[in-house]
């Protein structure tokens, strides 16, 4: 039995389970297409591939959160305005100068898992099942892989997946080397064929490995691997680079832009943001991010030798790019989500010697949709009716096909947990941009980008100037059948007043509070306690674990000034999970050593806002507490503990606090306090953050 024989065999379709899941809501076509499919496959097993019919291997390599300017070849295009003009992507360059760059290159919703939903599926995240970083990629989705696969390509998925934390096998694809949500930097373990595998190293590398590998191995027939890089995502910089890359550009300065200081609209205007670069718009950060991006380009550079040295880069089309753009302090905005240009674009670099231009710069807009029937009008595998891109085969063969987009749709969903960003649909043409936001028309937005590419100047008010993008919105919509998905999170006010939101006094210092349900339970105490002497303010949510403040903290510093800020992770990266609950059998969230890595990362970017920071000891855990063993609250505290001193850190010792009073103070067999331990322990942080307001004071 030939190869395509065996792979129909091995598509499973139509299976009784697949039949039940979702069909109907993210694919309504699904079986239509399953059954032309079959057909498919039956034919080529009838007619099995020869060398001469050979089709294109493709080669996928994304980012995670590189913005379109992080790159060499843009950074000396933008002269003056480049904001890194040191900053070198030999391999990118490479790619670039030996195939076709997309100048104007856009993700439809700016967003690490929905992005990437959008490049398996071709449709836009409103109707692929994904708007969100939480919500698992449906399995039975039809994705470029499932087809590829069912016209006798052997398909891989190698690297960072990141759709929630899903595990196993990765849909579509014949084999699989990824982790499970973001993994992490330095020996991650990883599932092969979704058996977890510990590996050694920066993740990156051994990604690029597991590729080259694979590539090795599948040479003789076309194949189609996807390659997922975890930079530059945060946690950035330290031990989360390898060695070799870890003071790469030091002494460098980034450029500030014109949309320093000009704070997106759904955030109220902050008078300290113009005159000081604060979070994201910090030079350090820029550096470890760019530092990141750079070992991209290494493994970037890895795999096209390995194409090279194997003979397949004539026969491989190769594509480089992100899952998203961007913010590094624009708009005082760091991360992504919203649709500003720094977020909107990303890198998009192209080649396929057999076809493809050389050197080649377009300016058509072209969209992550447009990968999965690019990659089947390459393959010749019939493009669904349900994808929603477009390819732009032609367009790199020179041929610019004369009806090309001339705008194009965007959106993003408010995601639970994902900071204060609001759902949004907008379009952007080749020069201009309407951005809407449903439920607050006084932040409509509309932007003319050939003279304003900085987006400072909303010409909203402007009639004239909003009527033809207001038509060509409606129009858009409904030619992608747009409309908020019924699984899209929906913003709820918080039910305890602890998390609720407070109005600052004018005049006052700003504090926020960071922390677990222990600050919980004394969040209210110290705001009385501190009333009229500061603005206590916390964050809007459990704080978790170092990961979920990894994930959380660039929400929760939001754009605003901080003067202190008093924090404590701890008793959720010790505590043990097995399936989602509390259970001593199964591992703890973070072990010591992740708990140091991600408490360095926080602690860094929490110094990078200017405030003055508490770090707040981790109370103790009692004896027979679920799925947490008493004493291990000192091992972390030991490690956390020389991070402070390393990096020149306050300690409010609560753990010493507590311990002499625990029998009084701390409920039963149980993490938390009663009444009594919570007001001592108010009192306590609120003298902390008094002394680290008015130090010499007290
Ligand atoms: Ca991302």
């Amino acid at each position: 039995m030939g190869y395509a024989c065996r792979s129909a065999f091995a598509l499973g379709w139509a299976t009784a389970d697949m039949l039940k899941i979702r069909v109907m809501q993210t694919f309504t076509r699904t079986f239509l297409c399953r059954a032309a499919l079959s057909l498919f496959a039956a034919h080529a097993c009838a007619f099995p591939l020869h060398a001469a019919e050979r089709k294109p291997n493709f080669l996928f390599i994304y980012t995670d959160d590189q913005r379109w300017d992080a790159m060499g070849a843009v950074q000396r295009e933008q002269g003056e305005q480049a904001r890194f003009p040191w900053f070198k992507s030999p391999n990118m360059d490479r790619l670039a100068a030996t195939g076709v760059r997309f100048r104007n290159a856009f993700a439809t919703c700016s967003l690490c898992a929905p992005s990437r939903a959008a490049f398996l599926t071709g449709r836009y995240n409103h109707l692929n099942g994904i708007t969100n970083n939480h919500t698992e990629f449906p399995v039975d989705s039809v994705t470029h892989a499932t087809l590829l696969r069912a016209a006798g390509y052997k398909t891989a998925y190698i690297g960072k997946w990141h759709m929630g934390e899903q595990s196993g096998q990765r849909p579509g694809f014949d084999y699989s080397a990824s982790f499970i949500g973001h993994g992490r930097y330095i020996d991650c373990p990883v599932e092969i064929n979704g058996v977890s595998t510990p590996t050694k190293g920066w993740i990156d590398d051994v990604s690029t490995d597991f590729a080259i590998g694979w590539m090795k191995q599948n040479r003789e027939r076309p194949f189609s691997l996807v390659v997922g890089f975890k930079s530059p995502h945060s946690p950035r910089g330290g031990k989360n680079l390898p060695e070799r890359l870890r003071n790469l550009y030091t002494g460098e300065t980034s450029r500030p832009t014109p949309n320093f200081g000009v704070p997106a609209i759904f955030h109220p205007p902050d008078p300290t943001a113009a005159t000081q670069p604060q979070g994201l718009a910090e030079n350090s950060i820029h550096l470890d991010y760019l530092r990141h991006v750079t070992g991209a380009d290494e493994n970037l550079g890895r795999l096209l030798d390995a194409l090279d040295a194997l003979g397949l880069a004539e026969d491989t089309v190769v594509v480089y790019t992100s899952d998203n753009g961007y913010y590094l302090g624009e708009h005082c905005l760091g991360d992504k989500r919203s649709i500003y240009e720094e977020s909107l674009r990303i890198p998009m670099l192209v080649r396929y010697p057999r076809l493809f231009g050389k050197g080649k710069v377009l300016d058509e807009m072209v969209l992550n949709i447009d990968l999965a029937p690019t990659f089947l009008d390459l393959a010749g595998v019939a493009v669904p009716r349900e994808i929603q891109g477009v390819s732009w085969k032609e367009l790199a063969a020179g041929h610019t096909p004369p009806n090309w987009r001339q705008s194009f749709l965007a959106e993003y969903f408010y995601e639970d947990g994902g900071g204060d960003t609001p759902t949004l649909v907008g379009v952007r043409s080749a020069n201009a941009k309407l951005v809407t936001y449903p439920g607050h028309p006084e932040w409509t937005e509309v932007f003319d980008l050939a003279v304003d590419p900085y987006e400072i100047k909303n010409l909203a008010a402007d009639p004239a100037a909003k009527a033809k993008l207001s038509a060509e919105l409606d129009t858009q919509m409904k030619a992608m059948n747009y409309a908020v998905p019924a699984n899209a999170d929906k913003p709820r006010p918080p039910a305890d007043p602890t998390l609720a939101a407070v109005k600052d006094q004018p005049g006052l210092p700003r504090v926020l509070l960071i922390g677990d349900s222990i600050s919980m339970g004394y969040t209210l105490q110290v705001r009385e306690l501190l009333k009229s002497k500061a603005n206590l303010h916390r964050i809007p949510t459990n704080g978790g674990s170092t990961q979920d403040g990894l994930a959380g903290i660039e929400s929760w510093l939001g754009n605003g000034k901080w003067d202190v800020i008093h924090f404590n992770w701890g008793l959720h990266d010790l505590k043990h999970l097995k399936a989602g609950k509390l259970d001593l059998s199964g591992p703890q969230v973070s072990t010591v050593d992740a708990y140091e890595t991600n408490l360095r990362a926080l602690v860094k970017r929490m110094q990078a806002t200017g405030a003055k920071l508490v770090w707040a000891t981790t109370t103790p855990v009692p004896e027979g507490a679920d799925g947490r063993i008493a004493g291990d609250e000192l091992k972390y505290n030991e490690v956390a503990s020389r991070v402070m001193k390393d990096l020149d850190v306050a300690t409010d010792d609560l753990h010493a606090l507590c311990l002499p009073k625990l029998t009084a103070w701390q409920l039963r067999k149980n993490v938390h306090f009663k009444a009594v331990g919570c007001a001592g322990l108010a009192a306590k942080v609120a003298i902390a953050i008094e002394t680290a307001l008015h130090p010499g004071e007290r």
